[in-house]
C-alpha cells in the first residue's frame, strides 16, 4: 500500500502526534517557546518523519485537514502548560494559500482559549514566491488576530532581503547550516552577524536553529542572536515529556 493512500486514513485513526522543541532565550537560557512538529505512527512503517509525508500531503491537498489538526491540537496543548511558553506551529505553503487558513486560526484560538500572542506561525520563503499582494493581506489578517509570524529557514531559499522590508516578520528563523560551522568558520559568524544586524534594524528578533553545541551557543550569544533551538536543549520530543526539560531558575 501507497503512503499516500495511507495518509487520508491515518488524519481519521489519529496517527498523528506533535512532537515539541524548546526555543531558549540566549540572554539567560530561559525557554521562551516550542516549535511543534508533526510525527506519523503508521501501524506498518513505525515513527515517520515529516520529510517524506508533508510533500504527499501537499500534493493531494490533505495538508489542510492536516494542518489545522495541528494547529488545533498545538493550541489546546500549549493552553494547558503551566507557563506562558509560545508554540509555534509550521504552515505549509499550500495551507498558507487555502481561504480556509484565518478562520482555522481563529477557530483553534478560540477553542482552545489560547491567549493569540501565545501562538507563532512558521512560514517559509517559498509563501513569498505565489502572489504578493495575497501574501501581504493574509499575513495582516493573521497579525491583526494578534498571532505572530516568523520567516522559517532564513537563508536557504530563494531569499530576497526585499521580503524582510515588505513584509511584516516578528521572528526571523537562521537555518541550521549557517549554525553548522559557526565556531569554526570566520564566513558563517559573517553571515550570522549580518543577518542578525540586518533584523535588529528591522525590530525583528533572530532565532539560531540546529544549534548542538556549547560553543556554538556561545557564539550565537556574542553575535547578538535573540534565541536558539536545538539538540544542545533537546531534540523533538512528545508533549508527555516536556516537564522533563528543565527551566534555569
Ligand atoms: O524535525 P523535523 O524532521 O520534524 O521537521 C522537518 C520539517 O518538516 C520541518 O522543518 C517542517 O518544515 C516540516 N514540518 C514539521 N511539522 C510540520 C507541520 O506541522 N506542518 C508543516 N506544514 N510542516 C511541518
Ligand atoms: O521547521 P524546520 O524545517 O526548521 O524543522 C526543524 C528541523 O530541524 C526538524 O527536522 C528538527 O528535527 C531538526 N533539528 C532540530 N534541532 C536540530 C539540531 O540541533 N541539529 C540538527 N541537525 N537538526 C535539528
Ligand atoms: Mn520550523
Ligand atoms: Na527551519
Amino acid at each position: 500500500r501507497s503512503l499516500q493512500l495511507d495518509l487520508r486514513r491515518a488524519i481519521e485513526a489519529g496517527e498523528f502526534e506533535l512532537f515539541y522543541q524548546p526555543q531558549v532565550r540566549l540572554r539567560d537560557r530561559r525557554i521562551t517557546g516550542f516549535e511543534s512538529l508533526l510525527r506519523w505512527h503508521h501501524p506498518e512503517r513505525g515513527l515517520v518523519m515529516p520529510e517524506r509525508f508533508v510533500p504527499l500531503a501537499e500534493e493531494t491537498g490533505l495538508i489542510v485537514p492536516l494542518g489545522e489538526w495541528a494547529l488545533r491540537h498545538a493550541c489546546a496543548v500549549a493552553a494547558g502548560w503551566p507557563g506562558r511558553e509560545k508554540v509555534a506551529v509550521n504552515l505549509s505553503p499550500v495551507q498558507f494559500a487555502s481561504a480556509r487558513l484565518v478562520p482555522a486560526v481563529e477557530a483553534a484560538l478560540r477553542d482552545s482559549g489560547l491567549e493569540p500572542a501565545r501562538l507563532e506561525l512558521e512560514i517559509t520563503e517559498t509563501v513569498m514566491l505565489r502572489d504578493t499582494d495575497a501574501t501581504l493581506a493574509t499575513l495582516h489578517r493573521l497579525k491583526r488576530l494578534g498571532v505572530s509570524i516568523a520567516l522559517d529557514d532564513f537563508g536557504t531559499g530563494y531569499s530576497s532581503l526585499g521580503y524582510l522590508q515588505r513584509f511584516p516578520f516578528d521572528k526571523v528563523k537562521i537555518d541550521k547550516s549557517f549554525v553548522k560551522n559557526l565556531a569554526e568558520t570566520r564566513t558563517s559568524g559573517a553571515i550570522v552577524r549580518a543577518i542578525v544586524s540586518l533584523c535588529a534594524a528591522l525590530e525583528m528578533s533572530t532565532t539560531a536553529e540546529g544549534v548542538e553545541t556549547e560553543a556554538q551557543f556561545l557564539a550565537l550569544a556574542a553575535l547578538g542572536c535573540t534565541e536558539a533551538q536545538g539538540y544542545l536543549f533537546s531534540r523533538p520530543r512528545p508533549a508527555a515529556e516536556l516537564a522533563l526539560i528543565s527551566q534555569p531558575s
